[in-house]
C-alpha cells in the first residue's frame, strides 16, 4: 500500500476552519503530529511518500481532498473551497510516477476526496457545500461499470462524509451515531459514541487502524471489533477541521 501525504506549511497557522480554534495552530507541533501519522502509517504497511509543503496553500496537508483514486483511476478534484484548488497540481505530478490512469473533475464540477468513501465495489459520495452535483456526475462518470457510486446528502454542519464514517475494510464502516442513517449503507457498522464522533475518522490498512487519540469507546470498539489500533494525535489538525483520512491518499501498486 502507497501513502502520499504531504508536509505542513508555516502558513498553516492560517488554514480553514469553520470556527476560529480556543487557541492558534502551533504549527511545530503540527509537524510533530504528522511525523507521528506518517510513522504510523509506515507502523500499518504503508510506504509512505512526503510531497513538500506548499506555503501558498495553508490546508495542502489535507491531501485526501485532492483526489479520489481507486481501481487504477485516479481522479484529480476540483476542491470545493477556491483557495484549495491549487493544491491538485503538485499531486497529479506526483501521481504521473505511479501505474493510476488519471483523470480530472472539471468546472463547474467540485468535489473533495474527504467526501467520497469506498466501501467494497460502492463508493459512497457526501453532498456537501464542498461537493456539488456536477462534481458527483463527473465522478460518476469517471467510475462507470467500476464502483456503484452511492449519493448521500450531508447535514449542512458536516464539512466532509469521512467526518462521520470511515471504512474499516471491504464490508465494515466505523459509523457516528445520530449522524446519517445506518441503513443507508450495505455494510457491518462498528458504532461511535455520538460523544466521540471526531474519532468515526480512522485509517485502515488491513487489520490495522489508525485511530485519533483520546477517544476510549471507539478504541474499545475498534479492538473489540477484531482491529489492531495505533493511537496518533490529532490537537492541531482538529484545530483546522482536518482529521486523519485527510492526511494520506492511500492506493495499491497493480
Ligand atoms: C478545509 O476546510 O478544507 C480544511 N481546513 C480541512 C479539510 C479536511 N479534509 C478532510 O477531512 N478530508
Amino acid at each position: 500500500m502507497h501513502a502520499l501525504t504531504r508536509g505542513v506549511p508555516a502558513s498553516f497557522i492560517r488554514a480553514l476552519s469553520a470556527t476560529r480554534p480556543a487557541t492558534p495552530i502551533d504549527v511545530e507541533l503540527a509537524r510533530a503530529q504528522h511525523a507521528a501519522y506518517r510513522l504510523a502509517l509506515e507502523d500499518c504497511g504503508a510506504a509512505v511518500t512526503v510531497l513538500d509543503p506548499d506555503e501558498e496553500h495553508p490546508d495542502c496537508c489535507f491531501i485526501e481532498d485532492t483526489a479520489v483514486i481507486a481501481e487504477g483511476i485516479a481522479l484529480i478534484t476540483r476542491p470545493g473551497a477556491p483557495s484549495r484548488q491549487g493544491e491538485t497540481a503538485a499531486v497529479e505530478r506526483a501521481l504521473q510516477n505511479s501505474r493510476l490512469s488519471i483523470s480530472r473533475i472539471s468546472a463547474p464540477g467540485t468535489l473533495d476526496g474527504g467526501d467520497c468513501m469506498r466501501v467494497g465495489r460502492r463508493l459512497y459520495v457526501g453532498r456537501s457545500a464542498r461537493t456539488n452535483a456536477e462534481g458527483i456526475a463527473q465522478l460518476i462518470k469517471a467510475f462507470e461499470g467500476v464502483l456503484e457510486i452511492v449519493p448521500l446528502d450531508l447535514a449542512s454542519h458536516v464539512l466532509h462524509l469521512k467526518c462521520v464514517c470511515s471504512p474499516l475494510s471491504e464490508d465494515t464502516i466505523l459509523l457516528a451515531d445520530d449522524s446519517l442513517s445506518p441503513s443507508l449503507f450495505a455494510a457491518r457498522i462498528v458504532r461511535v459514541h455520538a460523544a466521540e464522533t471526531y474519532s468515526a475518522n480512522a485509517v485502515a490498512i488491513g487489520k490495522h487502524v489508525i485511530v485519533a487519540d483520546g477517544f476510549p469507546r471507539t478504541l474499545d470498539a475498534i479492538v473489540s471489533a477484531g482491529f489492531t489500533p495505533h493511537l496518533v494525535p490529532t490537537s492541531e489538525v482538529r484545530k483546522a477541521d482536518g482529521s486523519l483520512t485527510c492526511q494520506s491518499l492511500l492506493y495499491s501498486s497493480r
